[in-house]
């Protein structure tokens, strides 16, 4: 008989977290899925199963946790995103960085399975822009994607070395009506909804052509829980796989927005993040995740679209 998972989702009251901590418990149950934060859920999201409130950087409060729920299986979620991270360098580097590592150790120290996720962030003005490769040149040029991608380098490290079964995605931009993007660059296409909804019109900080990879996020729920079950050995990538989804720019989002409310306008205004995202590719080439654990989405940008606007009305 398979063991039961005690998973652990550390960061579980963000964007990602409040839908994959719902996933986890409708799959496994809800008492074996314990959802922590240094914050509490919103709107008592989460509340049909264990919380505890958690520091990730409090190494000590972290192995706790793992050893009073018995902990076999971790999601690590915690960090600080591209844009707020630029307002505050070293404390975006302390927290995408030493919560990882408290994580690796105790992983490596217990045999725990762990996620960890990385970003589009990890490529830089240097890499190729379309369908960028799974290893091609990476140049970031934010701390968040340098912390991105010196944290897939400790993660392949501590799997040659330590043998720890460290599992890695490098999401896109992720759509949601859930709960609110936490302080990225992509986090437009999910307020320009909520906005076409309250005030018929949105001003958008990037450029209207500037096209970025995007994923709906039931479609980066399922990978992620996909590459947890894939078998070990069809694990093939150890630092984080590519995975892709659509792209769009901001005018193709408004044109579809548009065909649901004619009458909502949408402004450009591009600041710093332009640069942010000016710097991340438009297309993603994911044949390796394709391929070794069969990846593959489901929503295009119609069916998004028609999905957020009939959730957030
Ligand atoms: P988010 O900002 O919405 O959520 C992060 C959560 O971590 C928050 O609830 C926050 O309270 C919590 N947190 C912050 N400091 C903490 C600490 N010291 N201890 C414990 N919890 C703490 O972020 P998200 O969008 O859910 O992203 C989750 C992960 O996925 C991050 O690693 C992020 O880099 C990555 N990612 C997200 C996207 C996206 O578009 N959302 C894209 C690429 C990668
Ligand atoms: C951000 O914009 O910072 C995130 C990401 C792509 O990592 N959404």
């Amino acid at each position: 008989m398979k063991k039961q998972k005690q998973i652990l989702v550390i960061g579980s009251s963000g964007q990602i977290g409040t839908e994959l901590v719902e996933e986890l418990r409708k799959i496994y149950g809800n008492e074996h899925v314990v959802a922590s934060d240094i914050h509490p859920p919103v709107n008592n999201t989460g509340s049909d199963g264990p919380y505890e409130s958690l520091d990730v950087l409090q190494g000590n409060s972290v192995l706790e946790i793992v050893r009073k729920y018995k902990v076999t299986e971790v999601y690590l979620l915690a960090a600080i995103l591209s844009a707020t991270a630029e307002q505050s360098v070293k404390a975006a580097w302390r927290l995408n960085m030493d919560g990882l590592f408290n994580l690796l150790d105790i992983c490596r120290e217990r045999k725990i399975k762990l996620f960890w996720p990385s970003s589009i962030a990890v490529f830089g003005p240097g890499t190729p822009r379309i369908n960028t490769p799974q290893f091609p040149y990476m140049d970031p040029s934010t701390v968040y994607g340098i912390s991105k991608l010196a944290g897939e380098l400790w993660c392949e490290y501590y799997f040659q070395k330590f043998g720890v079964d460290v599992r890695s995605l490098r999401y896109p931009g992720l759509i949601s009506y859930k709960s609110q993007p936490g302080g990225g660059t992509t986090d437009y296409a999910v307020h320009i909804f909520h906005e076409a909804r309250k005030n018929n019109k949105y001003e958008c900080y990037l450029a209207e052509d500037t096209v970025l990879p995007m994923m709906y996020m039931p479609d980066a729920v399922r990978a992620t829980v996909e590459l947890m079950n894939a078998d070990f050995g069809n694990v093939k990538v150890r630092s984080s796989y590519n995975i892709a989804a659509i792209s769009f720019s901001p005018s193709e989002l408004v044109k579809e927005i548009k065909k649901h409310l004619p009458d909502f306008v949408c402004t450009y205004k591009p600041d710093i993040r332009q640069k942010y995202a000016s710097s991340w590719p438009a297309s993603i080439d994911d044949s390796a995740a394709r391929s070794d654990w069969h990846w593959s989405h489901t929503y295009n940008l119609a069916d998004i679209v028609e999905d957020m606007l009939w959730h957030i009305q």
